[in-house]
């Protein structure tokens, strides 16, 4: 189990115990800070998950194959290639991906030794006629850190991504990764294309979208792109446990505050009440040590951003 599971569960403990024996406002703290861990960490804490979503034939399974570094997804010429949820995952944690494969409903995953951080789901595309493959790009959405939308040189501009999908969803900016793939084929015009999607983008209720370039296939004359792309991932690894970190350290206060505030009162205690608190307060403990542990686990930053 991940240190993140663990410190939730030791939270769920700690708020059963603690319900009649703490001032009934920290206590209701608590739960908040609960919400946040469940909020923040979805089904992978120390991960980041990330969604390929867009037109078909955009290019989705291509770029996970080039994130991977192997052909893990199938890539054709037919359209719609990819029917089914797929996801690509680090070998060493599929033990704690179950919560997270029901929730989204991914028919297949796929491990891949050269993936750290990242798990990746291939969506199927969401302007075919299947409305089963919208409901899945919406469920998604609720459960995964980001989102690449893959925009391609044709389909850039089509009304049913920018009005049915993007436009709803601009108050979720912060999950989303712009990506115009297939740059290979705008030489010439490549920074016309990018300023006209960001144009679009900006219609959509997105401030000041940045747009990455990709190429997800490579040939002879071309060579794969996606570094930048790749940097943009990293960062948001760093921006999650950056917030999983400062709620780690929430976490700890809270358990060290409620721990003494129990004690405060504890002689005065007698009976089951006495045996009550006694339960809480070795809970409160446990949680210090698990949530110092946890924020010990990341790299200290400077930023204290609040994404919670
Ligand atoms: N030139 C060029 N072709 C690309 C690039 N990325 C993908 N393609 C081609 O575009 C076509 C569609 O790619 P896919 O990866 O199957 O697209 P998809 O978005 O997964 O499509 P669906 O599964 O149908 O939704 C394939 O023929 C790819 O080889 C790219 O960066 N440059
Ligand atoms: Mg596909």
């Amino acid at each position: 189990m991940s240190d993140l599971s663990q410190l939730g569960d030791l939270l769920d403990v700690c708020l059963a115990r603690s319900e009649s024996v703490v001032n009934p406002d920290m206590w209701k703290e608590l739960a908040a800070l609960r919400g946040r861990l469940r909020r923040r960490t979805g089904f992978l804490g120390e991960i980041l998950v990330v969604a390929l979503a867009g037109g078909t034939g955009s290019g989705k399974s291509s770029l996970m194959n080039a994130l991977c570094g192997v052909r893990v997804a199938e890539v054709g010429i037919e359209r719609p290639t990819t029917s089914r949820c797929l996801a690509a995952t680090p070998s060493d944690i599929v033990g704690d991906l179950s919560g997270f494969v029901v929730s989204l409903g991914i028919d297949e995953m796929i491990e891949v030794s050269g993936l750290d951080d990242l798990v990746l789901v291939d969506l199927p595309d969401f302007d075919s006629t299947f409305t089963d493959h919208r409901r899945i790009v919406e469920t998604v959405l609720d459960v995964v850190d980001a989102v690449i939308w893959v925009f391609d040189p044709e389909k850039y501009s089509d009304r049913i991504i920018h009005d049915s999908f993007l436009k709803p969803l601009r108050g979720h900016q912060d999950q989303m990764l712009f990506v115009l793939n297939q740059a290979d084929r705008l030489e010439g015009h490549l920074d016309q294309v990018k300023a006209s999607l960001r144009v679009h983008l900006r219609d959509d209720g997105f401030i000041d979208p940045h747009v990455i370039t990709t190429v997800a296939t490579a040939s002879e004359s071309v060579d794969l792109s996606t570094d930048e792309l790749e940097s943009a991932l990293a960062e948001r690894l760093d921006i999650k446990e950056t917030a999983i970190q400062g709620l780690a350290v929430d976490i700890a206060h809270a358990a060290n505050r409620l721990w003494q505030h129990i004690d405060q009162s504890f002689d005065e205690l007698q009976g089951d009440e006495r045996h009550e608190a006694a339960l809480a307060m070795a809970s409160f403990v446990s949680l210090g040590v698990a949530a110092n542990h946890v924020a010990a686990l990341r790299p200290r930053k400077d930023t204290s951003d609040e994404l919670g």
